[in-house]
């Protein structure tokens, strides 16, 4: 448990220019935590935890560390453990003070400080426990090492007193508990799920590594979750991003091999439906929006796959190549790099940029990926067809697409009929509404301000796109209509010089149908139109929840929780009328503009890719061609379904 501060005696000299420097650091931190940490919202908080881990991560990937163990405890304590070496505590020749201290207290000395020590480092920024520390009402650091027990606490990123022995050990391993400040987070409630999935997703990234998290907030003696995967990344691919598929070879191909400081970890499993999923990782951290790792593993596939089909004849000699998008279609994979300088960007800063990295990875994956065709041929020809049949797909839905255009469906001068397209032509001012069902729609084309807001409507439940090849895809009405209106042609050309508005807005009820086809649309989107969202253009609208009237006032809740709050500030003095809204549908023309598409009130949520990830994972399960597998999710889930959001 951690004690009640005492106030920290000023060092006997008074303090030096170094020291001062210090504090300096670390009040840059708490005078601006989102440059440090993103954010001070929940992501933020649930970062700190994850930096303390990566931590611990880092010992592991050393190859010294076995174990970490996570603890969520009363009060918003977080305990990291592992059974590494123990952060060193010798006096570091640079700061007069120990090496713990060091990177404890100072920005940029994270565990790279002292050089050649650690290859890698999964921390973000590599500035990890010094912003947690400064971040933290109080953090307690415990090192076991040398035969002792060390430890040092700190309030707000000040050491209360020098590091002392206080046990003797013959263990080694460093603990750190931790209290995020509610001076700089608003609210310090950790949600376990979020933790217990991140860490399951750093047990996968490092197989052999055990990882538990424990969630002691209520019950004190509950069950620890414990993840340890001996298969690591070919275990994410075969249980995980497979679950629900059919697989058209049992095994992943998998391989681990290191060039030039980088380490190169694949696996690769390609099941028979026609959607990609290939995650990239570098450091443990995901890269949505890929970057250098993901173009290396792409284009030694595409080469391997080409060079192997070509020596087995099963491509002839006047048959063209197969191109990087046919080896996609029903492509699992994991694309996991552990580098030692990170440059992440892009702009969610996601993306790899170390252009070193590329070459690494297409050479480790060029070179394994043949063995692998070698020594398992008949895998190799199942891959190789599948890739054959998705190019004969492609060409077939060229066809279908040209037919499609002769017959003008998808020139900009032929709109969909049911489109009530606004006025403005300049796209950059233009925003698309997507509302589900006629009777909203109608609404929504009384409402909207025709001089920019478009509407389209469209039927029920657009077709499934998870199962549905590409030619159906585009025979598909409501899926013309779609992407007629916006002007641009999936895949193919991801061209969006013709996007006809770069805000599109999807709005469904605020009920489970409407988040099915919100994960629907979403999925869509994600897997044939990834750009739209990549540029930041698709929005979700967030239409009200309640209308409540305390007697001429009206207030529009949108969740429950303001409901709540709401309805106790007015019910104080008066009679409060409550009305629920389900569908768009309820609300009048008038309602619907005031609530949710006026721009000067409304509030509407910018998707990025990694919501779109998760419908499509969400998507997966619903959908996937198992149907037991979908009865067990929902059977899991059926008790939270209100809360099926994505
Ligand atoms: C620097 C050097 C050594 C260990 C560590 C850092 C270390 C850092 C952390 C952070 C969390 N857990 C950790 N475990 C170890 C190795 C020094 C040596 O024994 O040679």
């Amino acid at each position: 448990m951690i004690q009640e501060p005492t106030t920290p005696a000023p060092p006997p000299g008074g303090y030096s220019a170094q020291d001062i420097q210090v504090l300096e650091g670390l009040e840059a931190v708490r005078r601006r935590p989102g440059m440090y940490i993103g954010s001070t919202d929940e992501t933020g908080l649930h970062h700190l935890v994850y930096e303390i881990v990566y931590n611990s991560v880092d010992e592991a990937l050393a190859g010294f560390c076995t174990r970490i163990k996570v603890t969520l405890g009363a009060e918003g304590q977080i305990e990291v453990e592992d059974n590494g070496r123990g952060i060193p505590v010798d006096i570091h020749p640079a700061t007069g003070v120990s090496a713990l201290e060091t990177v404890l207290t100072r920005l940029h000395a994270g565990a790279k400080f002292g050089g050649k020590v650690y290859q890698v480092s999964g921390g973000l920024h590599g500035v990890g426990a010094s912003v947690v520390n400064a971040l933290a009402s109080r953090l307690v650091v415990e090192v076991k090492r040398d035969g002792h027990v060390y430890r040092q606490e700190y309030q707000r990123g000040k050491p209360l007193a020098p590091l002392a022995v206080v046990g003797e050990t013959t263990d080694t391993g460093t603990r750190v508990v931790f209290v995020a400040d509610t001076e700089i987070f608003s609210r310090v409630d950790y949600d376990f799920d979020t933790l217990a999935g991140r860490v399951r997703e750093v047990a996968y990234l490092n197989k052999g590594l055990e990882i538990s998290i424990q969630d002691k907030r209520k019950e004190a003696d509950s069950q620890p979750y414990t993840f340890y995967f001996e298969g690591g990344i070919a275990s994410f691919v075969k249980h995980y991003l497979n679950k629900d598929k059919t697989v058209i070879h049992p095994t992943p191909v998998y391989f681990s091999q290191a060039v030039n400081g980088t380490g190169v970890e694949v696996a690769v499993q390609y099941n028979d439906g026609f959607s990609e999923t290939v995650l990239s990782f570098a450091n443990c951290i995901h890269t949505p929006e890929g970057g250098s790792h993901l173009t290396g593993f792409r284009s030694a596939l595409t080469r391997v796959v080409n060079d192997y089909a070509r020596k087995m004849k099963l491509l002839k000699e006047d048959d063209p190549n197969l191109q990087g998008d046919d080896m996609r279609s029903g492509l699992s994979a994991i694309v996991s790099v552990k580098i030692r300088d990170p440059q992440f960007e892009g702009q969610t800063k996601s993306k790899l940029g170390n252009p070193e990295t590329k070459g690494q990875v297409e050479t480790v994956v060029g070179d394994n990926l043949s063995r692998f065709m070698e020594e398992y041929p008949s895998d190799a020809k199942e891959i190789i067809e599948k890739c054959m049949t998705a190019a004969k797909a492609r060409e077939a839905a060229r066809k279908a697409r040209d037919m499609v255009l002769r017959k003008g469906a998808l020139e900009s001068t032929s709109l969909p009929g049911k489109l009530a397209d606004c006025s403005e032509k300049d796209p950059a001012l233009s925003e698309l509404y997507i509302v589900e069902g006629e009777s909203a729609g109608g609404s929504a084309k009384q409402g909207r301000d025709r001089r920019f807001q478009a509407i389209l409507p469209l039927k029920g439940k657009i077709l499934n796109v998870e199962k549905a090849s590409i030619e159906k895809i585009w025979g598909h009405e409501e899926i013309r209509a779609l992407i007629a209106a916006l002007g641009v042609s999936p895949n193919g050309d991801a061209d969006l010089a013709k996007l006809r508005y770069h805000q599109v807005i999807i709005m469904t009820d605020a009920d489970v149908d409407g988040a099915h086809i919100r994960t629907l649309l979403l999925t869509f989107f994600y897997r044939q139109l990834k750009k739209i969202i990549e540029e930041g253009h698709l929005y979700i609208a967030q239409p009200p929840l309640y209308r409540l009237q305390a007697g001429k006032e009206v207030h529009w809740v949108y969740s429950e929780q303001e409901k709540d709050e709401k309805l106790k500030q007015l019910e104080d003095k008066r009679k409060v009328e409550i009305q629920r809204y389900k569908g768009l549908g309820e609300m009048s023309p008038e309602q619907l503009w005031q609530t949710t598409m006026n721009p000067e009130g409304r509030t509407m949520l910018r998707v990025n890719i990694e919501d779109a990830a998760k419908a499509d994972e969400l998507f997966t399960k619903l959908m996937g061609e198992e149907v037991i597998h979908r009865k067990q999710f929902i059977q899991l889930y059926a008790r939270s379904v209100r809360n099926l959001d994505v």
